[in-house]
């Protein structure tokens, strides 16, 4: 069956505001923010607290299986530090978002993360492993990276992707 909405992939090192994107998306466009810690939370979908890096050590399996009745409606954003998990055919469109490396560190010094996190996360974003990650997971032209340092950027982007919903609901319709 064909999903009448996208499904879009907003990733990236934590701290670079996925959250605060998906938030805005949600609200301008009515898709749906599934924030992957709580459904990983609300599912049990995990094998336990990783104390050292603070996040959930994931069953991919389970995640999955959880997300599917919702990738399969369409209409979602998938809000996660990691996108490769995600199979291809549920995806329309991957935004990687990016920081500067200062302005990220104060966002995860200003959240009490751990030296071993943060730096773990800062070298991973200069590294551009998220941005890595999804182009080899998915088609290249369905790969958007967008920069997020300042407000002014989180507006720009979320215009340009309520922009591109628009022409996606479009292009399914005709
Ligand atoms: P993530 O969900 O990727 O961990 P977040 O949306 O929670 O990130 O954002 C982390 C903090 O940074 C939060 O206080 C909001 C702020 N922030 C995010 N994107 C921003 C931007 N483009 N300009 C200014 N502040 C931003």
């Amino acid at each position: 069956m064909p999903r009448s909405l996208p499904n879009i992939v907003v990733t990236g090192t934590p701290g670079v505001g996925k959250t605060s994107h998906c938030e805005e998306i949600a609200r301008a466009t009515g898709l749906e923010h599934v924030a992957i810690n709580r459904i990983v939370r609300e599912h049990e979908c995990h094998e336990g607290w990783d104390d050292e890096m603070q996040s959930w050590i994931v069953d991919e399996d389970k995640l999955l299986d959880a997300l599917e009745p919702l990738a399969d409606r369409g209409g979602i954003l998938l809000d996660w530090h990691a996108c490769d998990l995600f199979p291809k055919r549920w995806v329309d469109l991957v935004v990687v978002l990016r920081c500067d490396s200062s302005v990220l560190y104060d966002r995860m010094a200003a959240r009490g993360y751990a030296e071993a996190k943060l730096q773990e996360n800062l070298d991973a974003e200069i590294m551009e492993v998220l941005l890595e990650e999804a182009r080899e997971a998915y088609d290249e032209e369905i790969v958007v990276e967008l920069r997020s340092d300042k407000v002014d950027d989180l507006d720009e982007n979320v215009e340009r992707v309520v922009a591109w919903t628009e022409a996606w609901k479009k292009d399914q319709a005709r």
